[in-house]
């Protein structure tokens, strides 16, 4: 029987990747998001090369949406082998005290608290089948604050606390937990931080060659493959030139 990995934000970005790397690495796929065009794109392009794909709308944010979607999986589906807490964003670059407080509410309802449902949801019957991997994608802005990051990092540094946290309450099983920490990747994630700004967007990754997607789906794949006695608990995956948060060399 084929494993079976459900990833939250497949619509875009890093999540995308990890749909791809998974069809092609032999899982069949449970895949999420908003926009249910890009979604059922992706699908049939996933179909095409053989995988068996379902493919759920929901807003992480809406807990009774999230629940409603789950409760509708059928039969196998239900298994989730692989947890891929990948949906998530930035949005704005202010001082904390100038901050847009509906900014805040949508990244920590988004990064925070659809990914404590999905974990919710799921991961019981993981317990229950003495089997299955948790992977959150975090950031290196969990590490630490950045100038005007303040809330989106607060959020990573709670990625990493309830990643941790889970991996504790579930170490009495065969269930692993592990926390992805991306620095610069090149995806929607400026577009969407800066309101849809392609200048100011672009210019996050001038002089320096980002990370992309797919490199973190590598990285995401390399864990769950990983021999079930090994939990990779944690991965900070930088671009070469970047050292951390706040440390990035650029070219002019
Ligand atoms: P993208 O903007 O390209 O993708 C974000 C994905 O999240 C989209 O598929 C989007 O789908 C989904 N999403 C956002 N909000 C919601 C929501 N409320 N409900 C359901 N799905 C949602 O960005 P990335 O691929 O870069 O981001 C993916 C993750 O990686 C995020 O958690 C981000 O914080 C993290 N990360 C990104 C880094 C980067 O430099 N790019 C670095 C470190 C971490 P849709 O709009 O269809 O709902
Ligand atoms: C995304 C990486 O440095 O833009 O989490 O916050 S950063």
């Amino acid at each position: 029987m084929k494993k079976i990995a459900l990833i939250t934000g497949a619509t875009s970005g890093i999540g995308e990747g990890c749909a791809r790397a998974f069809a092609r690495s032999g899982y069949d796929l449970i895949l999420t998001g908003r926009r249910k065009e890009l979604l059922c794109q992706l699908c049939d392009n996933l179909r095409a090369s053989g995988a068996e794909v379902v493919s759920l709308v929901f807003d992480v944010r809406d807990r009774k949406a999230t629940e409603a979607a789950l409760s509708s999986l059928q039969g196998r589906w239900r298994d989730i082998d692989v947890l891929v807490n990948n949906a998530g964003l930035a949005l704005g670059l202010d001082k904390e005290y100038e901050g847009n407080l509906d900014d805040w509410e949508t990244m920590i309802d988004t990064n925070i608290k659809g990914l404590l449902t999905m974990t919710r949801l799921i991961v019981p019957r993981m317990v229950e089948r003495n089997r299955g991997h948790v992977i959150n994608i975090g950031s290196v802005a969990g590490d630490a604050a950045y100038a005007g990051g303040s809330v989106y990092c607060a959020t990573k540094s709670a990625v990493k606390a309830v990643t941790d946290g889970l991996r504790i309450d579930v170490a009495h099983t065969a269930v692993r937990v592990t926390n992805i920490k991306p620095g610069l990747v090149e995806t929607n994630f400026s577009r969407v931080r800066f309101h849809g700004d392609n200048d100011r967007a672009d210019s996050v990754y001038k002089g320096i060659e980002p990370l992309t997607g797919d490199d973190i789906a590598d990285v995401v794949l390399y864990a769950a493959n990983a021999p079930e006695h090994v939990q990779i608990a944690e991965v900070l995956v930088l671009a070469t030139h970047q050292a951390n948060g706040t440390v990035i060399h650029r070219e002019n």
